[in-house]
């Protein structure tokens, strides 16, 4: 089945999903990725907000719950221009989505018009509670347990939302899911400090997310991918001058399988797209 090409982030707040929006959007303004911005978007005065503040060396703030933003920004990728179709919402509403086990229109509008879901994971605050190949439970400290994602058992919970999200779209679980298009972007990845690459990640922080999604997507319909769009925390004074000094798309970077650092933020959507 051809797969359209809009494209649905999901991630629980605090994951990233408005600071790579932001990186994104100055690296399309920059022109020097693979996407290129084609002419002036509109409307897009959330994402333009959050760039602004990295252009002042300052974070991003946390989306507010009822925000529902279409950002749509037409671009060029190989010669071909497009739309692209992204959102961005306070990601409170993901939370919400597992707490509450219920979903309302927005999200099964969302769940069905996008056939490509990239889903934030932010791998520094996932907590693994209980740690098999340790034989035991996992020391707990206290600031790890407060930055928790999702409280309980973070990697379940992520296999709930996934379910959530299918449900609300209708697509059933026998068969094996070739739609939606499955890209896992790990966050903030400058946090893990690793030479690891993403799937190795993926599978010792969540061994059994790992198992569920490839248990049931086809082998070609998802991918797993790093990403560190601010490439750094903006908490220090000497941080934020950077990102002063030099403007917020020198900043950030993806890691992929075939290049470690792929300073080109806009190959997460040319990846999402390729899937
Ligand atoms: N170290 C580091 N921090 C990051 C990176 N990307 C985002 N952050 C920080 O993570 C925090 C949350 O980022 P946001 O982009 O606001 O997250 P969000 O997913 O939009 O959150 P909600 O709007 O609450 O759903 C902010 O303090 C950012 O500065 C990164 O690549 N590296
Ligand atoms: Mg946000």
């Amino acid at each position: 089945m051809a797969a359209n090409n809009e494209i649905l982030i999901i991630g629980p707040p605090g994951t990233g999903k408005t600071t790579f929006l932001a990186q994104l959007y100055g690296r399309l303004l920059d022109k020097k990725g693979k996407l290129q911005l084609a002419s002036a978007p509109e409307n897009i005065d959330g994402i333009k907000n959050a760039y602004d503040r990295l252009t002042d060396g300052e974070e991003t703030e946390s989306t507010p719950y009822t925000d529902n933003l279409e950002v749509k920004i037409p671009v060029i990728h190989e010669g071909q221009e497009f739309v692209l179709l992204c959102k961005d919402y306070g990601g409170e509403q993901v939370r919400d989505l597992v707490a509450l086990m219920e979903y309302d229109k927005t999200w099964i509008d969302r769940a069905k018009t996008n056939d490509r879901w990239i889903l934030f994971i932010r791998p520094a605050e996932i907590e693994q509670r209980f740690d098999l190949s340790k034989k035991g439970f996992a020391e707990k400290d206290q600031k790890e347990s407060n930055s928790s994602i999702f409280g309980t058992s973070d990697q379940s919970q992520f296999i709930e939302l996934v379910q959530v999200l299918l449900h609300a779209r209708g697509t059933g679980m026998k068969d094996l899911i070739d739609t939606p298009r499955l890209l896992i972007a790990l966050t903030c990845w400058d946090e893990l400090r690793t030479d690891s690459t993403p799937e190795e990640i993926l599978q010792q922080k969540m061994p059994l997310f790992t198992q569920f999604i490839a248990a049931n997507w086809l082998p070609g319909g998802f991918k797993i991918i790093g990403v560190s769009a601010q490439e750094f925390p903006l908490k220090t004074e000497e941080n934020r001058d950077k990102y002063l000094d030099e403007m917020p798309q020198n900043f950030g970077y993806l890691v992929l399988d075939d290049n470690p650092k792929e300073k080109d933020l806009t190959r997460l959507i040319e990846k999402a797209l390729a899937l």
